[in-house]
C-alpha cells in the first residue's frame, strides 16, 4: 500500500473509532498539501464507498479567530457526506466524537453548479438560499494539534453539520451578528463578515479550490462557508445554540 493510501486508511479508521492517531507531518517532513488533499479525497472515497452520499463541502479556517485558535492560516476546505448530517434539535452522542468542538457558521444552499475563479456576483446568482448553521468539527489527531497538510488530510476536522431554516440570500448577510450560547450562557460572538470579510468571499473560494480538484460545486450542495468564533468545546449535557441576526436559530444538544 502506498503512503497515501496508509495515511488515508488510517484517518477514517480514526474517525471510525473515535481514537485519536498521531500527527503525519513530524514524521513525514515531505508530505505537501498538494499530497494532503489526496488523502482527503481516498478517505472520503472510503465514507462513499460505505454507503455514504456526498451533500457538499466545506471552507475553513476563513476567520482570523479560527486561524488563531489552530495556528495556521490558510484557507482549507474539505468533503461533506449525509452521514454527518446531524438533525437540528436533536441529540448527537459525545462517545462518536475524539474530541469535539462547535464552530457557529452560515450555510449556503447551492441552485445551480459554480466551480472555478467566479465573481461574487455570480457565486450570489447559484445560490438558492442561506441558513444559520453549526460545524462539529473533530480533529482524528491527538491533542487536536496540526498542520496545514495533517488537517486538510483529515478533511479539515469535519464531523458534523447542523443547519438552521432557510432563507433567502436576496437580502445582506455581510454583516450579521452571531451569538453562540452553550446551555443559555453566550460563550462567543461574532459577525458573518469574520468570513473572509463577506461570506460571499468563503462561496467565491470554495467555487476556485473544488475546480483545481478537478471538482465542481453541484446544485443542492451545502457549502458550510466556514467558523466564525474560536470553537469551544462539547461536552455531554450541553445545549448548544447559534443564532445569526435575521436568520433565526439552529441547535443541538450533546448527550
Ligand atoms: O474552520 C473550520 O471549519 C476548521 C477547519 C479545521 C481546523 C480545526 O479543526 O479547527
Ligand atoms: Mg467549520
Amino acid at each position: 500500500m502506498d503512503r497515501l493510501t496508509q495515511y488515508a486508511e488510517t484517518l477514517d479508521t480514526a474517525a471510525i473509532k473515535a481514537e485519536a492517531t498521531p500527527q503525519i507531518t513530524p514524521v513525514d517532513s515531505a508530505f505537501t498539501v498538494e499530497e494532503a488533499y489526496q488523502v482527503q479525497k481516498l478517505s472520503v472515497d472510503r465514507r462513499l464507498a460505505r454507503g455514504e452520499r456526498r451533500i457538499g463541502v466545506k471552507m475553513g479556517l476563513t476567520s482570523r479567530a479560527k486561524m488563531l485558535q489552530v495556528g495556521v492560516d490558510e484557507v482549507a476546505w474539505g468533503r461533506l457526506t449525509d452521514a454527518m448530517l446531524v438533525e437540528e434539535g436533536s441529540s448527537l452522542s459525545r462517545a462518536k466524537y475524539v474530541h469535539p468542538r462547535v464552530e457557529p457558521e452560515i450555510a449556503f444552499l447551492m441552485k445551480a453548479p459554480l466551480a472555478g475563479k467566479v465573481t461574487a456576483a455570480a457565486a450570489l446568482a447559484a445560490v438558492e438560499a442561506i441558513a444559520p448553521a453549526m460545524e462539529i468539527i473533530d480533529s482524528r489527531f491527538e491533542n487536536f494539534k496540526f498542520a496545514l497538510e495533517d488537517v486538510v488530510a483529515d478533511n479539515t476536522s469535519s464531523s458534523g453539520l447542523v443547519i438552521g431554516p432557510w432563507h433567502s440570500p436576496r437580502q445582506d448577510f455581510s454583516n450579521l451578528g452571531v451569538i453562540l450560547e452553550i446551555d443559555g450562557e453566550v460563550v462567543e460572538v461574532g459577525s458573518t463578515a469574520a468570513i473572509l470579510g463577506h461570506p460571499l468571499r468563503s462561496l467565491v473560494a470554495a467555487a476556485r479550490l473544488v475546480a483545481e480538484a478537478g471538482e465542481q460545486l453541484e446544485a443542492g450542495d451545502i457549502v458550510m462557508a466556514g467558523g466564525i468564533t474560536a470553537a469551544p468545546n462539547l461536552s455531554p449535557g450541553q445545549t448548544v445554540r447559534n443564532t445569526v441576526q435575521n436568520l433565526g436559530s439552529v441547535m443541538f444538544q450533546v448527550e
